[in-house]
């Protein structure tokens, strides 16, 4: 049965599209533009009345999920890949999936959200400042997390998993330190080893042509995300 991903190329619609291929699953895209209200459509809230992208249609079960990384916990159980049943194994992915999702994600996001509010004409510094010193030094700390996460193994739990695939677009957000990923040896080397997968690779052009977007992550770093 055809899977139904509602999507949109954001860093949260990226993990979903990484899974998806990497799993080699059959689905079909269903762009919810979310520059345009896309999110706000009833039919789109009646499946989350979250409002975000991405979420996940299963015609055969009938499930209709919301929020990444239940949904990489989703296709995990029901295609048997990248998520171990073992209960030591699969608790500590979660583990992971917990830690972008509450920690990684909405802190650098924060950064991003406030870097460019911080550039717009006009705005006053000490507005933004605040916030900023604040959600840049939470970030720092997490980079410094999964740095020594990394340092002596290839992958987050194991083998490559759904708690790689998770944490891996957000990288791309490191804020604005102009170095990069140059103080973070271990999560640059990652970083690269799957950026290089031809499942990853496939996923980051997912949905550019049909909102008319370049194949060029670094041109696209304004969407929402
Ligand atoms: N915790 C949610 C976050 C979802 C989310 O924030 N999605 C963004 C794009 S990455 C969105 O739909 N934004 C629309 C908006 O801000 O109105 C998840 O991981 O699925």
């Amino acid at each position: 049965m055809t899977l139904q991903l509602h999507y949109f190329p954001t860093l949260n619609g990226q993990k979903v599209a990484i899974v998806l291929e990497e799993m080699g699953l059959p689905y079909e895209v269903h762009i919810v533009d979310i520059m345009a209200g896309g999110q706000d459509d009833p039919a789109f809230r009646a499946i989350n009345p979250n409002g975000r992208i991405p979420a996940l249609v299963d015609p055969g079960t009938g499930a209709a999920v919301f929020e990444s990384a239940a949904i990489l916990q989703y296709l995990g159980r029901t295609s048997g890949q990248f998520y171990p049943a073992d209960e030591a194994i699969r608790t500590r992915i979660d583990s992971w999936l917990f830690w972008q999702m509450a920690g990684l994600g909405p802190m650098s996001g924060q950064v991003n959200w406030f870097v460019r509010a911080a550039e717009k004409p006009g705005r006053d510094p000490a507005e933004t400042s605040l916030a900023l010193h604040r959600f840049r030094k939470e970030t720092a700390r997490l980079f410094g997390v999964l740095e020594g996460a990394l340092a002596a193994s290839d992958y987050l739990v194991g083998d490559y998993s759904i708690a790689d695939m998770c944490v891996w677009p957000w990288i791309e957000k490191y804020p604005d330190n102009g170095g990069g990923l140059a103080g973070y040896p271990a999560i640059a080397r990652w970083h690269t080893r799957i950026l290089q997968r031809p499942a990853v690779q496939r996923a980051l052009v997912l949905g550019l042509d049909a909102i008319g977007l370049p194949h060029d992550p670094t041109a696209n770093s304004n969407l929402k995300g």
